[in-house]
């Protein structure tokens, strides 16, 4: 199945070089960023069944982005989207104090998957725009992101709602990765 997705990727973005995968429990936020990042628009979304994939024009650099559902019972699907990516976005609710162990234990899970063994990693700590959320420090706390040894990683802060650091997030992201010709 992840060879078949990564076919069609090519076949129907030829243009894009660089493949984000974008993970994280659902409700996290991952649809209303990929929208946001395409048209600059927030949209309405409903949870993601599959997936979305949108291709995303940076700095004269085109993202090809996969936003995979995060519920519960589809999270088995990932992996079969992480052929050839080169950039690994994992978008947490920052204001979700009671989930970030679920988070931190799926996340360090893809990681253990060959696959993404040269893939750059990105946190979105998402909904900023909320009261009392945790700030980035604490995300990263417990995400344990400093036990990744050798990952090139970051985290940023952002808000899908108001734009606010994902543009800061693909900056970080197209110069952390490395493009194979
Ligand atoms: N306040 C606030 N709400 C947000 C933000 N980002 C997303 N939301 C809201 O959070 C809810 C879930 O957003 P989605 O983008 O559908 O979440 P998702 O991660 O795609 O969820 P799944 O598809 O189920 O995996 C929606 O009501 C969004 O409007 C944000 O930065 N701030
Ligand atoms: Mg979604």
């Amino acid at each position: 199945m992840g060879k078949l997705i990564s076919r069609l990727a090519k076949r129907f973005f030829p243009q894009c070089r660089i493949k984000l995968l974008m993970v994280g429990l659902d409700a996290s936020g991952k649809t209303t960023i990929l929208y946001k990042m395409k048209l600059g628009e927030i949209v309405t979304t409903t949870p993601t069944i599959g997936f979305n994939v949108e291709a995303v024009e940076y700095k004269n650099k085109s993202f090809c982005v996969w936003d995979v559902g995060g519920q519960n019972k589809i999270r088995a699907l990932w992996r079969h989207y992480f052929r050839d990516t080169l950039g690994l976005t994992f978008v947490v609710d920052s204001s979700d104090r009671e989930r970030i162990s679920e988070a931190r234990n799926e996340l360090h899970q893809i990681l253990s998957d060959n696959e993404l063994s040269n893939a750059a990693l990105l946190v979105f700590a998402n909904k900023q725009d909320l009261p009392n959320v945790m700030p980035t420090a604490e995300v990263a706390d417990k995400l344990e992101l400093y036990s990744l040894g050798q990952r090139r990683w970051s985290i940023q802060s952002c808000s899908a709602i108001s734009g606010q650091g994902l543009y800061e997030g693909l900056d970080w992201l197209s110069n952390n990765i490395s493009v194979k010709n």
